[in-house]
């Protein structure tokens, strides 16, 4: 079991990102076997003798593990509670937020299988990649939905500017999908009639782009009414059915992908979904 071993010294490096994406893949372990996720964490916490570390372990635990595992490892807490008196706080905090986060109901109803990793941001920026250049996209608590959501800054109207997860493979052309999820705008500026902060499928070639080709779905950008420009509160954007067309000889990928679409500004996205119509 080596990888468990690079687990435990992934949690014990201190370091918050590594200690998310721990606590990310266990809860997805959890998905499908929850006693073993939750044998694997017991191992991880017994060899932790610091306080310090102990606590900010707890702490992660308490703002990630969500899913089956955490109705396994509420118990748990409460027992590893009564060992360190000292702690209670920090343990009664993660117990809390946990409980809450069973009764969050999200903005939107459509978690079924959802294909995207990690859609709602519970876990940071977990299973998502960034195009980078002059744009930021960073986690932010206590908006949107359950705990997180993303916040994206773009500086550049040119910029390519994409948060995305590679879904080639993944979705098969001829059959039929839905995209949906909320977007929220801060001052986002587009040059033309069109653009926006969106949500869309699209194909993309060797450098990240869309070639005109390449568009499967888009949200947010031209719908008059809808347009995610300016300042706007949480909106909800739900695709129609469509099929998805084969790939265009220009294009190498698939991409679910957020975006500021011939824009700059701030926006959020959160409960983001890509499901198959069966
Ligand atoms: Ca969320």
């Amino acid at each position: 079991m080596l990888w468990v071993n690079t687990c435990i010294n992934l949690v014990n490096t201190g370091d918050e990102q590594n200690q998310r994406e721990v606590m990310y893949v266990l809860s997805q372990i959890g998905i499908a076997r929850p006693d073993v996720a939750l044998s694997m964490l017991k191992n991880m916490i017994s060899k932790r003798i610091d306080e310090n570390s102990l606590s900010k372990i707890i702490r992660v635990i308490g703002e990630t593990i969500r899913g089956p595992l955490a109705g396994k490892v509420l118990p748990m807490l409460e027992e590893i509670k009564q060992k360190y008196p000292l702690l209670k706080e920090v343990f009664d905090n993660s117990i809390i937020e946990i409980r809450n986060s069973e009764k969050t109901k999200p903005l939107s109803p459509n978690s079924k299988e959802n294909l995207l990793l990690n859609s709602s941001f519970e876990y940071g920026l977990s299973g998502w990649n960034s195009t980078g250049g002059s744009v930021a996209y960073i986690p932010v608590k206590n908006l949107g939905s359950g705990q997180h959501c993303v916040k994206g800054i773009e500086e550049r109207e040119d910029n390519l500017g994409r948060l995305y997860q590679d879904v080639t493979g993944v979705l098969i052309p001829g059959r039929k999908y839905k995209i949906s999820g909320w977007i929220k705008t801060e001052k986002v500026e587009a040059k033309g009639e069109r653009g926006g902060a969106v949500l869309a499928l699209n194909y993309v070639d060797q450098f990240g782009w869309t070639p005109r080709d390449g568009f499967v779905m888009e949200l947010g950008w031209k719908e008059k009414e809808k347009r995610m420009v300016g300042t706007r509160d949480w909106t909800y954007f739900e695709s129609e059915e469509f099929t998805l067309p084969p790939m265009p000889s220009d294009c190498i990928a698939l991409w679910f992908l957020l975006d500021f679409n011939d824009g700059k500004g701030t926006a959020y996205w959160d409960d983001l979904s890509l499901t198959e119509v069966k």
